[in-house]
């Protein structure tokens, strides 16, 4: 079994990590889920967090070769689109975007928008493989959260993003566009099924209780104390649950600031005559 070398960033504005994952034989490296800084109240976006990543794979002699996502995230700027700018290397994200692109090509009312996932370089079918380095990873598909969600096993890690969190903190939620409790289900319980040490990189931390950050569980810890999997061990329990709890949970506060954007691969949109780039926020959408 390979073991990468994975490192976290916790970004604190989102509570996301983004995450650089690596092979120890040949250095190979690829993020994952990379924020772009983004301040909603003053329009300012800023690459801090994503130089942050570039470093940390230049000190470390690491050769960067993928950027991937896991889903196209609600909650922060995806970092993807400059970070190819910068690189050149391949981007990539799950083949289910391009059903995520119709759906917000509608509600933000862009005809013009591509939606055969072309913004990426490689759309990932389930169960397929790609190599990092020596290493083969693996793409589950991993819906509920949204559509488009993927799990990249690499080795012993894998990167389940928003489906399990932390034990304490329990699971994501199933209520965006396209999300299903049912299909998070689902998903979870593929993950559960890996090996009982197969590392966990969760995509958030929301810091239950006010402990430090941490985003690194195992299987066997998961099946045995995460709060939301114990407390409803069936799936109607889960899924009754699950749609109670996001009946209370406000909409993230970008999420139409971040979805335009994360359905281009986190490309901004582009300039207008006088030079300046403009967001679309759509109104009365949401309940
Ligand atoms: N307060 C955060 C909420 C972000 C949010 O909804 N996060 C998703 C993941 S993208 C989630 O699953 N949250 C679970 C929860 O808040 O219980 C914001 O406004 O950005
Ligand atoms: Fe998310």
């Amino acid at each position: 079994m390979h073991t990468p070398e994975v490192t976290g960033f916790h970004e604190s504005r989102s509570g996301s990590i983004q995450y650089v994952v690596a092979d120890p034989a040949t250095g190979a490296a690829a993020i994952i889920d990379p924020v772009m800084d983004y301040d909603e109240k003053s329009g300012k976006t800023a690459t801090t967090e994503a130089d942050r990543l570039l470093a940390f794979i230049d000190e470390h002699g690491y050769r960067l070769d993928w950027i991937l996502d896991t889903h196209p995230h609600a909650d922060h700027l995806s970092a993807a689109a400059y970070l190819h700018r910068c690189t050149g290397v391949r981007t990539g994200i799950g083949a289910r975007i391009t059903e995520v692109q119709k759906l917000w090509q509608d509600f933000y009312n862009l005809p013009a928008l591509a939606t055969d996932g072309s913004q990426w370089n490689r759309l990932f079918t389930d169960g397929e493989t790609f190599e990092l380095g020596s290493i083969p990873v693996k793409v589950m598909h991993s819906p509920g959260h949204t559509l488009a969600s993927v799990t990249y096993v690499v080795g012993d890690a894998a990167f389940v993003h928003d489906t399990l969190f932390m034990p304490d903190s329990g699971t994501a939620r199933a209520d965006f566009p396209g999300g299903s409790a049912e299909a998070l289900w689902d998903s979870i319980q593929a993950i559960l099924s890996l090996p009982d040490e197969t590392r966990l990189f969760t995509g958030h931390d929301y810091c239950h209780g006010g402990r430090e950050p941490r985003w690194q569980s195992t299987v066997a810890e998961q099946r045995a104390t995460n709060s939301h999997m114990s407390a409803y061990p069936t799936q109607q329990e889960f899924v009754t649950a699950r749609r109670a709890r996001d009946r209370t949970l406000p909409m993230p506060r970008i999420i139409l600031h971040a979805l335009q954007v994360n359905i281009q691969a986190g490309r901004l949109p582009a300039p207008e005559d006088n030079g300046r780039r403009y967001l679309k926020i759509p109104l009365d959408l949401f309940d």
